[in-house]
């Protein structure tokens, strides 16, 4: 498969910008852009294949409360941009001398009908003109040119902050501007990095790569990678099967794994961007600012975390793989609510804390610190030298109801009862593989359940399963 590099869905991504097409600053190694927002009369775009000729530059909306609120939410984007990859933008009001121009139309035929399609949204060139575009430019072009159209799907107020669908169409574009295509199969051919067709030895054109399965825009291909929780740059946003949409929340409000892989691939990563500790916290309601993020984060001890009052989530603390199955990387959400966190290659995330509710938390290879908290909780630690926390006999209840731990291994994870103890005065009193022999705050394992009695009636008082565990010792325990 041709391509700059050994993925299929990163060459996908490329294969129109196989190299980084801008000057990278000398002394920073940094590429640094600026963009300019040009008015009416300033420019024009000619589409050949429009029933409309030409496209022509609005004014940019305002508000009282908001400003520029188009500009903006552009602005923002941006940032998003520069967040994960080694990049940034600054605006300048000289459009001759900005690397991209930014303008709005309410032009009817870009919903009606421009370039083939119905409603587009927005359309924009890539860089130096590499591939096929959807429009040749006036004379007056040079630069890159995303253009947005103000009666397009959710280009309001609410629809272009994070979240919002008018969002995604703008973290799209800009995707665009900084060389990403579609992940689908547009039947195009690949491009040498001066944008003319790349032929093979038998002289015929060297064809798109594109997601394994997508064939076209709506079908989401093998594994269903071609969705927007995976790559902002497919058209199919949101993550599918969940909760309906609306134009103001539910979306992608950053670039997700695959397009912060491929943009690190041109222009390197953002590793400034949150070295400290982070704690990320679930989207526990669907209302305006709800969406999908992929955490990018270069550093620190970090935590994911459910929000307060949620019934049951999933945090899955595995980094995007780029490969197989779950390539874009595996989703920790609150069951129902239209968003929440993917993590981005390379990523790192230390740690996990579930709410009150029933949880499935996943650790990955680094020594992770699990707590599940109250309600019926399953754990699995995978690599590393795990510790799973328990602040509170009510944290996990006796009988069918109680936490799973999925992989513990005894010499390596931890049990951390610290808090329990604490609350019993420091009595926890390690009795083994022992029957409970009537003793205050007796801690014993057998038949793969933890247990403690607390007042010596015999009976457990807390419990967690401990799958595929024979035995436990003293040592496997932080009391
Ligand atoms: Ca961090
Ligand atoms: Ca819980
Ligand atoms: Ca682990
Ligand atoms: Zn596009």
């Amino acid at each position: 498969m041709a391509g700059p590099t050994s993925n299929v869905y990163l060459n996908a991504l490329l294969w129109l910008t196989p190299v980084n097409p801008f000057k990278i600053d000398p002394i920073s190694g940094e590429t640094i852009l600026t963009y300019s927002f040009v008015g009416p009369g300033t420019y024009a775009v000619f589409d050949p294949e429009s029933t409309y000729d030409r496209v022509a530059a609005t004014n940019w909306q305002t508000s009282a409360s908001a400003g520029f609120w188009e500009q903006n939410a552009i602005a923002s984007a941006f940032q998003a941009w520069s967040n994960v990859a080694n990049i940034s933008f600054a605006q300048t009001t000289d459009p001759a001398s900005a690397n991209f121009h930014i303008a709005v139309t309410n032009e009817a035929g870009m919903s009606s009908y421009f370039s083939g399609e119905k409603g587009v949204q927005a359309f924009t060139t890539l860089p130096n003109n590499y591939g096929p575009n959807y429009g040749v430019f006036a004379s007056n072009y040079t630069p890159g040119w995303s253009v947005f159209n103000q009666q397009g799907y959710a280009w309001t107020q609410s629809g272009v902050t994070p979240g919002g669908d008018g969002y995604v169409t703008i973290l799209h574009e800009l995707g665009h501007l900084l060389g990403l295509d579609h992940p689908w199969n547009e039947k195009g051919w690949f491009t040498n990095p001066d944008g003319s067709p790349l032929y093979d030895a038998n002289g015929k054109l060297v064809t798109e790569p594109y997601f394994p399965g997508a064939n076209n825009a709506s079908n989401t291909g093998q594994y269903g990678l071609n969705q927007g929780i995976f790559t902002v740059m497919s058209y199919n946003d949101g993550w599918k099967g969940q909760p309906a949409k609306t134009p103001n929340y539910g979306y992608e409000m950053t670039p997700m794994a695959f397009d912060i892989a491929a943009v690190q691939f041109l222009y390197g990563a953002n590793m400034s961007y949150h070295t400290g500790d982070d704690t990320y916290t679930l989207p526990g309601v669907n209302e305006p600012g709800t969406g999908w993020s992929c955490i990018w984060d270069a550093g620190g001890d970090d935590t994911i975390q459910a929000p307060a009052n949620e019934s049951a989530c999933t945090i899955d603390l595995r980094a995007a793989p780029l490969t197989g199955p779950n390539a874009g990387g595996d989703v920790s959400w609150v069951s129902g609510v239209q968003g929440g966190f993917t993590i981005a290659h390379g990523v790192t995330i230390e740690n996990a804390t579930g709410g009150n509710g029933a949880d499935t938390i996943i650790g990955n290879d680094a020594n992770n610190v699990i707590t599940g908290g109250l309600g019926q909780d399953t754990m699995t630690g995978a690599g590393g030298s795990d510790t799973f926390v328990f602040a509170s006999l009510l944290d996990s209840v006796v009988g069918k109801s109680h936490d799973v731990i999925t992989d513990f291994v005894s010499g390596i994870d931890k049990i951390d009862l610290s808090k329990i103890d604490a609350s019993l005065h420091q009595m926890l009193d390690w009795i083994g593989g022992a029957a409970f022999n009537g003793g205050l705050d007796e801690l014993r394992f057998s038949g793969g359940l933890l247990q403690i009695d607390v007042n010596g009636d015999r009976k457990a008082d807390f419990e967690v399963a401990l799958a595929n565990v024979t035995s436990l010792n003293r040592r496997d325990f932080l009391l």
